[in-house]
């Protein structure tokens, strides 16, 4: 029989502040498009655990079925232990199974995570493809583990932690991700927020890290401290393929700062006049001071179908700007909130509480400048030291994190207090944020009746979402 690999999607919890949606299992899709490419001996599977609502009985049955060689699963920070509970669900179904687990948080703390997990037999650290071509070649007997760059496993009780591999150099070589593994589950695939429950939701990458360095950023550190692109001609064909050959209607670009100033242009000329475009909706997220300047590329990405952005706003404080090295200026927020409207870009604007120097005031001022500026939607979110970052770092060498439990890293449960807030307070804080947001009857009215489709939309999911007892529920 062939070797097989088994890629898991495990049962995750979902972001209730977004309210209800399912999404694709984007990083499993593609790797799992590059081993068929590079390895056509090895059978590749997919249990996705969102698309085809599986429990974890029903996983281990998974395992069960398909007897898979090697099984993988991928998550971050707050996915920890149920990517765990993959290997560990493989071990019992059968002990020889191989179990590889990656992503940004693995890759942070690799030693960590093999001494807590002994389930997983190996951690591929960074970029997933070619390091994990290389592992199935090791386990098929064909190369020594010891020897594959990127890779991190337990060998006679010690962390082996084998040196970082390159970054590939060219993203156009990659393949499209392996969306035939999932067809029965695409219908499933929604963003009833952004989109409505019955437009299919899918998620592609465009590039790859990013060239700055904010302190509480995972993203760059991950990537090598680089921004790579796919070509504007390779993302518009990803684009094409994933609207007319998967059905995808509405798609997330992957790319934390997608950059006009050096990619808009292309994009447009690749895109424009496309059929495509007139029934597609885009989404990506921005920097606020990308965006202040380049006004003109924000209209032509409209254009082309872009309605939907996030922007990194983090702050209405100076100092805290300067805190997280987001090198931005409070007043870019503004411009760019302003840019967006005139455009007729919905914009959703990320702020981040529980700086150390945050209090009661502070976050008070934070609230009055958000709702001030009247993005469409925003989404306020407790500092969260992620493995990887130098937030992390600080925070662990000075003692302040509170709560180490990774289920709870999730920007909604805050872990450490700040130099005048209890821990407990910044989760206070929390909820009057949203309170601002969602208990103002004045502006939900007019949210549920407004003339903009996707504001309507918006208003009318999250009227039944229950985000504020669900946030109450944390003090
Ligand atoms: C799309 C997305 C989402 C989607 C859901 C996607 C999904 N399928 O679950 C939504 C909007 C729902 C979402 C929600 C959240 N997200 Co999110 N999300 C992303 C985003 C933008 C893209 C993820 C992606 O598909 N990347 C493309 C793939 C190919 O990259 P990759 O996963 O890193 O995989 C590569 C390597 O890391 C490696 N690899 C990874 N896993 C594995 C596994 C194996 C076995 C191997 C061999 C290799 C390997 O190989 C891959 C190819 O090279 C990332 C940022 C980013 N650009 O990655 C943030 C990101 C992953 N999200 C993040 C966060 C914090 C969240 C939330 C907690 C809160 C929030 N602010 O949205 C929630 C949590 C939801 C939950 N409960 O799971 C953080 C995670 C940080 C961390 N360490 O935990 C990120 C990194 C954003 C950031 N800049 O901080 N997210
Ligand atoms: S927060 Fe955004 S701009 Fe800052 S390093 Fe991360 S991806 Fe780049």
């Amino acid at each position: 029989m062939a070797y097989r690999l088994l890629f898991v999607e495990p049962p995750k919890r979902y972001w209730f502040v977004m309210g209800d949606y399912n999404p694709p299992p984007t990083t499993l899709l593609v790797l799992a498009a590059y081993v068929e490419r590079e390895l056509s001996e090895v059978d590749v599977l997919m249990a996705d655990s969102q698309g085809e609502g599986l429990d974890w009985p029903a996983v281990e049955r998974a395992i069960r079925d398909h007897q898979p060689d090697m099984v993988l699963a991928s998550g971050y920070t707050c996915n920890a232990y149920a990517c765990a509970r993959v290997a560990e669900t493989a071990k019992r179904v059968d002990p020889d199974i191989v179990t590889v687990l990656g992503g940004q948080h693995f890759s942070a703390i690799p030693g960590e995570s093999l001494e807590a997990f002994p389930e997983v037999d190996f951690i591929v650290r960074g970029e997933g493809e070619e390091t994990l071509v290389d592992l199935v070649r090791a386990c098929m007997g064909r190369r020594d583990p010891a020897t594959v760059p990127g890779l991190s496993f337990m060998h006679d009780g010690r962390v082996v932690t084998n040196p970082g591999r390159p970054l590939i150099e060219d993203l156009d070589t990659l393949p499209f991700p392996a969306y035939h593994l999932v067809e029965d589950s695409v219908s499933n695939y929604h963003f009833t927020m952004m989109a409505g429950r019955d437009t299919v939701y899918l998620v592609f990458e465009g590039g790859r890290g990013c060239d700055h360095r904010c302190s509480f950023c995972t993203q760059w550190n991950h990537w090598g401290g680089c921004w790579r692109t796919k070509s504007p001609k390779r993302i518009a064909a990803e684009v094409e393929h994933l609207h007319d050959d998967v059905g995808g209607q509405f798609l997330w670009l992957t790319d934390d700062n997608f950059n006009y100033a050096h990619r808009a242009e292309g994009i447009y000329e690749a895109l424009h006049g496309r059929p495509i475009t007139q029934d597609l909706m885009m989404f990506w997220q921005v920097r606020t001071d990308d965006v202040a300047a380049n006004p003109d590329l924000v209209a032509k990405m409209r254009a082309v179908g872009n309605y939907w952005v996030l922007i990194g706003a983090e702050s209405a404080d100076p100092e805290s700007l300067e805190a997280f090295a987001k090198g931005t200026r409070v007043s870019d927020t503004g411009r760019c909130i302003d840019v967006l409207r005139e455009s007729d870009v919905f914009t959703q604007a990320m702020w981040v509480i529980g700086s150390r120097h945050d209090t009661h005031e502070s976050i008070e001022r934070l609230r009055d400048f958000s709702q001030s500026l009247g993005p469409k939607l925003n989404i306020y979110t407790a500092l969260t030291p992620f493995p990887g970052t130098r937030c992390y770092q600080e925070a662990k060498a000075k003692g302040w994190i509170e709560n180490d439990n990774w289920a709870d890293y999730d920007m909604v449960h805050a872990v450490m207090p700040t130099e005048t807030l209890a821990r407990n307070e910044v989760q206070g804080e929390l909820y009057r944020c949203y309170k601002r947001q969602y208990g103002n009857w004045g502006r939900n009215l007019v949210g549920l009746f407004s003339r903009n489709r996707l504001e309507r939309t918006m208003y009318r999911h999250m009227a039944g979402q229950s985000v504020l007892r669900r946030l109450r529920e944390l003090v």
